[in-house]
């Protein structure tokens, strides 16, 4: 087969990656813990094509290049050393977040693309296998290849940097975007800045490495409150951390902060609700299913809300059914 179509979903991180120790095979200096969604797919087709002298990638129907077209080839480079071929490849992604969801998209970008290209190259790859070539593209890519709940272990080699599913606590996700843009400084650049300037980055990596075991027991006994205080802990830790770079990076905003805020009155009203946030100002307040709504109600008026839950995995499209 020389052309294949895969989706993939973003996924949210309850313990978070932030810091490579080696950055050319995408090796992280700690484990993680994420949430694969159950909105805003990637499908991304991939298909051989002899008569191409290079990689094309189109995205959302534009005509990729620069630094995405490089990090599309980059992979791309890993499937073609691993199955033999020099043949280029024709890549074409359409990512459905909706411009205001402010969403990164390299996750579930970058595990489509790994599904796809190794499938379209014939290689035959288990999950695990999947997941080390999704991290090869984007570290957190390697947890959206997982259905619902993953953890990412560090490894000390590239065998050994895998992800894999556990059994967690049903959750909701309230998805509250306060700003759709373009960060100023991204993830990558803003994680070696913190790698190379940060005075507290060995604590973070510590920190991170029990917050990681802890929260892995509290998966192990469904607890939401517990694997919420660590997750909301955990953030706010690493927002610390980028704040500490020199030059200084601050994702965070009044708007974001003003949800923190009504985070915290709904648990003092007795809502079991937390909040992380990526490498932006978005918030994403985890919560019971059953306490969706409430806090949706809470945060209504302050930022576009959407409710997430578990989602799927990686999954190839049936070449018949495929568009
Ligand atoms: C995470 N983030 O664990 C953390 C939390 C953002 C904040 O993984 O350089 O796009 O491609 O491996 O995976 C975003 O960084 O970085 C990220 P690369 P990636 O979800």
């Amino acid at each position: 087969m020389n052309t294949a179509t895969a989706i993939a979903h973003p996924n949210i991180a309850l313990v978070k990656y932030w810091g490579k120790r080696d950055s050319s095979l995408n090796l992280p200096a700690t484990g993680s813990l994420s949430m694969t969604l159950d909105v805003f797919p990637t499908t991304t087709t991939v298909e051989l094509d002899d008569r191409l002298e290079r990689d094309a990638f189109t995205f959302n129907g534009t005509v990729a290049t620069g630094i995405p077209l490089e990090r599309v080839t980059g992979l791309l480079d890993v499937v073609r050393d691993l199955a033999g071929v020099e043949t280029r490849a024709r890549v074409v992604s359409v990512n459905t977040v909706p411009s205001a969801a402010g969403l990164a998209s390299s996750a579930a970008g970058f595990a489509a693309l790994a599904g796809a290209a190794s499938a379209a190259y014939g290689l035959g790859l288990d999950q695990r296998a999947l997941t080390r070539l999704a991290r090869r593209g984007s570290g957190s890519a390697s947890r959206s290849v997982i259905e619902g709940f993953a953890v990412w272990h560090a490894g000390d080699t590239d065998a050994e940097s895998f992800a894999e599913p556990l059994p967690a606590p049903d959750l909701a996700m309230v998805i509250a975007t306060v700003d759709a843009g373009e960060k100023p400084v991204s993830s990558r650049a803003a994680m070696q800045r913190t790698v190379l300037t940060s005075p507290f980055y060995p604590a973070w990596v510590t920190s991170t490495e029990a917050s990681l075991r802890e929260a892995l027991a509290a998966c192990a006994d469904g607890d939401v409150d517990r694997l919420g205080r660590i997750a909301e802990t955990n953030a706010l830790r690493m927002h610390a951390l980028i704040q500490s770079c020199d030059p200084p990076i601050r994702y965070l905003t009044a708007a974001s902060l003003t949800i923190l805020d009504r985070v915290e009155e709904l648990r003092a009203r007795g809502i079991g609700a937390y909040a992380t946030a990526d490498a932006g100002p978005n918030v994403v307040v985890l919560c019971r299913p059953t306490d969706a709504a409430a806090v949706s109600e809470a945060l209504a008026g302050l930022a576009e809300l959407i409710v997430a839950r578990p989602g799927p995995g990686l999954r190839l499209l049936d070449p018949v059914a495929a568009p």
